[in-house]
């Protein structure tokens, strides 16, 4: 199989991360590519242009990001990164939805900026405190330790958000959930996922 992807989207590192923790690293070939000059294949495989974007050895594409992982969930019988049913998989989507909510923020806000809509413009605001809102969520309900696909996107995000230095305060004044990123990121899964 192979995962169109870039090293910098926080999907992709989601994507990523689910991979390792699913085993599959030596299943997938990752291409990388530049989404100034996105390659046809890409285009071909997801008419979004988006990626992640991954394509069996038969040519079925599958996106996003959410849907690939189900589908390697799938592909191995396992519930270990998408739990089966119940409390832990509503808790499990919802982080999910959560943290690719905050990053869906964070990459409008860098769209916004480099079209030169100043950062106080109140599109841009209205995401700032999307964030805001749902950073201070976490430090309530801090992420539980099982790297499954609500914690990966959520580290994902929160990773996203101190690599581009956007609301990097984040960490100091929420000291709970930034024990638990600290942690999180160095299971094997995130590392090897960078
Ligand atoms: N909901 C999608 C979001 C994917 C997405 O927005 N990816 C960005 C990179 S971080 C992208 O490919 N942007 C290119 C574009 O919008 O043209 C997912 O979860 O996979």
């Amino acid at each position: 199989m192979r995962l169109f992807h870039t090293p910098g989207s926080p999907y992709a590192r989601k994507v990523r991360a689910a991979i390792h923790v699913l085993q599959m690293t030596d299943q997938i070939e990752l291409i990388k590519v530049d989404l100034a000059d996105p390659p046809a294949e890409l285009m071909a495989a997801n008419p979004l242009g988006k990626v992640p974007a991954l394509v069996t050895p038969d040519g079925v594409a599958i996106y996003d990001s959410p849907v690939i992982i189900d589908y390697l969930s799938e592909l191995t019988d396992s519930h270990v990164v998408v739990p089966s049913y119940g409390a832990t998989r509503w808790l499990s989507m919802k982080q999910q939805a959560l943290g690719d909510g905050i990053a869906d923020a964070a990459i409008f806000i860098r769209r916004l900026a480099r079209a030169n809509v100043p950062a106080d413009n109140a599109m841009a605001q209205a995401q700032f405190r999307a964030i805001r809102r749902s950073i201070d969520l976490l430090e309530v309900r801090v992420p539980g330790p099982h790297p499954d696909v609500g914690k990966l996107a959520i580290a994902a995000a929160l990773d996203f958000l101190n690599r581009v230095g956007m609301e990097t305060d984040w960490a100091a004044s929420h000291p709970a959930l930034a024990r638990w990123f600290d942690t999180f990121m160095q299971l094997p899964c995130m590392t090897e996922s960078a």
